[in-house]
């Protein structure tokens, strides 16, 4: 499938998905979203597919958020009416069930720094700098930037960020649990794909599951979270995989994954 914002590659069993608008700092337009929707769709549907990286093209941006050119051009009545942006974001979230990793090189502003936030980690490049610049424009985050950076980073920091619109660079997201690693801006691909090649390798059945049970979290409390945790747990005893990564470790050899 060719697509005209973005790419998509297969290397092994890893899908590299990159937005692909450079000029623009690949600012995201409904065109984005829909082909982003489809990649997303067609990685989940592929048995061969183990986990996924997003990331931008270019230096300088991973997302420099929603295409302000696109949105000034509509009224109040056309937001409501498309649900502007929201079946696609919503789509691409609860529908990926295999895991998947941003990769931030650059800005990652607005829906940027929130698509960003969709994915199950974030790597990000030393250069990367993440904000919800909205209240700039007149308007404020649209794509869960309120409630996911709240979430990830804290009330303080979050409402300051949102307050003022400031970035905050690589190493202030490392430090406010907005990004898992930093790495020098050369290395992010590499490392990124590396990382996801390691999920890749795990049991593809328990990578779902473990995507699961730590999302759960945000939507549950501690008690209902526990017995999802332990209902979950008790469905990969079951599965052949455990059989065998069990066996694996006993007989001291690499394990050999049927997925299920
Ligand atoms: N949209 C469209 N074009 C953009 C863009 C954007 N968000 N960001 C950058 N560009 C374009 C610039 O217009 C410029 O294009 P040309 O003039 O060359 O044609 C090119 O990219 C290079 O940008 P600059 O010349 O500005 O580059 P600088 O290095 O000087 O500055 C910058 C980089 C990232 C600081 C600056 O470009 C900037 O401030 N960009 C805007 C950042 C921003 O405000 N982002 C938030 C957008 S609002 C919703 C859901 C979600 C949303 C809305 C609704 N619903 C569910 C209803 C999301 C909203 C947003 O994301």
């Amino acid at each position: 499938m060719s697509y005209e914002t973005i790419t998509v590659e297969q290397r092994d069993a890893v899908t590299l998905i990159t937005l692909n608008r450079p000029k623009a700092l690949n600012a995201l337009n409904s065109k984005v979203l829909e082909e982003l929707t489809d990649a997303f769709a067609a990685y989940q549907a592929d048995s061969s597919q183990l986990c996924a990286v997003l990331t931008g093209s270019g230096d300088k941006a991973f997302a420099a958020g929603a295409d302000i050119k696109e949105m000034s051009e509509k009224a109040a009545a056309d937001f409501y009416l498309e649900d502007f942006f929201s079946p696609w974001t919503s789509e691409i979230v609860k529908k990926t069930r295999k895991p998947w990793i941003a990769a931030v090189n650059g800005f990652a502003l607005g829906g940027g720094c929130e698509l960003a936030m969709m994915a199950d980690f974030i790597i990000a490049s030393e250069n990367a700098k993440f904000g919800q610049p909205e209240i700039k424009l007149g308007v404020a985050p649209g794509m869960g930037g309120s409630q996911r950076l709240t979430k990830a980073i804290g009330k303080s920091k979050a409402m300051e960020m949102c307050l003022t619109g400031r970035m905050m660079g690589a190493e202030e997201a490392e430090r406010s649990n907005l990004v898992a690693r930093v790495v020098p801006h050369d290395e992010l691909l590499d490392d990124a794909m590396n990382t996801a090649a390691q999920i890749a390798s795990m049991p593809p059945m328990a990578a779902i599951a473990n995507k699961e049970m730590v999302n759960a979290a945000f939507e549950t409390s501690l008690d209902q979270g526990l017995i999802i945790e332990r209902r979950i747990f008790q469905i990969l005893t079951a599965s052949e995989d455990k059989k065998e990564g069990m066996a694996a470790f006993v007989e001291k050899r690499e394990g050999k994954w049927k997925g299920r």
